[in-house]
């Protein structure tokens, strides 16, 4: 483990041999009931307060995407996400797969609406992948609604970060459903994990339900973030953080 977390306050949950096994094998596991429910009832208070506030603009510090609400810089818009990006359970998956010291990479949200939100099948590292590692990024997907097959619950093909090359060398048709894929269902309040050089995507909500996702990212310490904290940092956010929410951000002390 990363002792810069330990020396900050993080208390290691050493991850079970299944979860290790599916993180190593499949690239991705669900963590059940995480969220309890006063928390989610304010992270789903806060997506839509955030998203009605910003209307066209929601989401554009990283991307939009037609026929998805999409957020971004949630570091910045509430203290009801500290605790995601500082989840132990989470951070002690992240490192499994990095095996090495990591910082957020973007905090973001993501609800495709009904009839929306199929996307091209992809990996969140951007570079060609080689099997066995090293990896890159790991994401988390924070599921605020229920995930179901019919709501657009995130698509994947499991063992695909086991591949190498990038994800055109081996899919012709990226927007097409894959073979091997499954969907990443879960009840409100879990999180699912995954390995950045998994394929996946996000997919069809065929219901008139929405799916709202916080996205957590990470990325080894090595590299840029998808959003620079150091930049976006806010005075009132900087006020509140923690020692290890500055070391996670990797904003100074
Ligand atoms: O929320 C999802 O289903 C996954 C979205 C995704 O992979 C992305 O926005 O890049």
């Amino acid at each position: 483990m990363d002792n810069e977390l330990l020396k900050r306050g993080l208390e290691p949950r050493p991850l079970t041999s299944a979860q290790r096994a599916a993180l190593d094998t499949d690239g991705f596991m669900v963590l059940e009931e995480i969220i309890p429910p006063d928390w989610l009832a304010e992270l789903r208070q806060a997506f839509d307060t955030i998203y009605e506030r910003e209307g066209d603009k929601a989401g554009e510090e990283v991307a939009q995407m037609d026929g998805v609400r999409r957020l971004a810089d949630l570091v910045n818009k509430g203290a009801v996400f500290d605790a995601v990006y500082l989840q132990p359970e989470l951070l002690m998956a992240v490192y499994h797969v990095l095996q090495r010291p990591f910082k957020l990479h973007s905090l973001n949200g993501h609800d495709p609406l009904p009839g929306s939100g199929l996307q091209i099948l992809h990996a969140d590292w951007g570079q060609p992948a080689s099997p066995g590692g090293p990896y890159h990024v790991v994401n988390s997907l924070w599921m605020l609604d229920d995930f179901t097959r019919s709501n657009g619950a995130t698509r994947c093909v499991p063992g695909s970060h086991l591949n190498s090359g990038r994800v055109t060398d081996h899919v012709s048709d990226r927007m097409a459903d894959h073979p091997d894929q499954v969907h990443l269902t879960g009840r409100a309040g879990s999180v699912a994990v995954f390995n950045g050089g998994l394929w996946h995507s996000s997919y069809i909500n065929r219901s008139d339900a929405s799916r709202r996702a916080l996205h957590c990212a990470f990325i080894a310490r090595e590299h840029p973030q998808q959003t620079n904290q150091s930049e976006y940092l806010r005075p009132a956010t900087a006020q509140r953080l923690s020692p290890l929410a500055r070391y996670v951000l990797d904003v100074p002390p």
